[in-house]
């Protein structure tokens, strides 16, 4: 295993050689290297189902995304994203993730890492948005950063659920309803502590996040969760914020990232070329936050 701080065009560290007989520390050095350098791109990977869950088993534990029909066939561990209509019928979810978020930020335990691993990439334009917040957070206004201190965001997927094939038909009320009993608002600081990097992080994004609180839950007026947004680059529809970077695809990029550090948005082919990426999500023995473990 070759790890080269040198990058390609996106800003993830390079690994060549590397194989799925890693040793348990080649595996300890790899992660070390998603919490501080946030990605890792592993080249030249050719895997199968079972050798990518196994892969995720080695970083963390992998967790099944709780709406099953992104499942793979082979194995629940694997969230695919898909617009192929195979003779079989179609496997995963169409282009999923195309806002700013941070993978099951809406959900109790977020995952540590996201494995991401593209199987079919289109000719042009795939590839994924990052913004690191903990340098968004950094690079806050002086004010701003003043004014989110002892303040709380609620998170829910609620906007970005999507209609499942069996739910057509239900009404949309009773659909809702469902969504906010199987996936209630999570209430989190808006900073949060990286329990390894031990950075501040600005825990925020535009999918997830809908209100802004003090610490006794009183409501703070959405102008100051929208400057958040805005400054830390999540508004910009251009792309062009200082805070965004673009990570481009080859084929066999196998991709981690940190995903308590990071917000991501696809950035899916805007035509309607087949693409089709396999993801698996783990949790690691940290908790979210530092502050979790106080
Ligand atoms: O279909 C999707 O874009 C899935 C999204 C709502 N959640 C992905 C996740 O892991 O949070
Ligand atoms: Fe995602």
């Amino acid at each position: 295993m070759r790890i080269d701080t040198r990058t390609g065009d996106g800003r993830g560290i390079e690994v060549r050689g590397f194989s799925a007989a890693a040793t348990t520390d080649d595996m300890a050095l790899l992660r070390q290297h998603v919490y501080y350098d946030k990605i890792v791109v592993l080249k030249e990977q050719s895997l199968g189902i079972e050798e990518f869950v196994t892969l995720g088993s080695a970083l963390g534990k992998p967790v099944a995304y709780y709406e099953p029909m992104y499942h793979h066939p082979d194995s629940e561990y694997v969230f695919v994203s898909s617009n192929v209509n195979r003779d079989t019928g179609r496997v995963g979810v169409p282009k999923t993730g195309a806002f700013w978020h941070s993978d099951y930020q809406f959900m109790p335990e977020p995952f540590a890492i996201t494995c991401f691993y593209p199987q079919r990439l289109p000719a042009a334009g795939r590839g994924t948005y990052f913004i690191d917040m903990a340098q968004a957070y950094r690079r806050l206004s002086p004010r701003l950063r003043d004014a989110i201190e002892n303040t709380f965001c609620l998170h829910s997927a609620r906007r970005y659920v999507k209609i499942r094939p069996e739910d057509v038909f239900r009404p949309l009320g009773e659909v809702l309803a469902e969504v906010e009993d199987r996936t209630p608002p999570q209430r989190r600081p808006t900073v949060l502590h990286h329990p390894v990097t031990k950075e501040p992080l600005l825990y925020v994004s535009e999918a997830f996040t809908y209100a802004i609180q003090d610490a006794a839950g009183t409501a703070l007026p959405g102008t100051l969760l929208s400057d958040l947004l805005a400054e830390s680059g999540q508004l910009d529809d251009t792309y062009s914020h200082p805070n965004i970077f673009l990570q481009p695809y080859e084929p066999g990029d196998l991709v981690l990232w940190d995903n308590r550090t990071l917000i991501h948005r696809a950035l899916h082919n805007p035509g309607n070329d087949l693409t089709e990426s396999y993801r698996v999500t783990v949790v690691d023995e940290y908790p979210l936050t530092l502050e979790e473990a106080a």
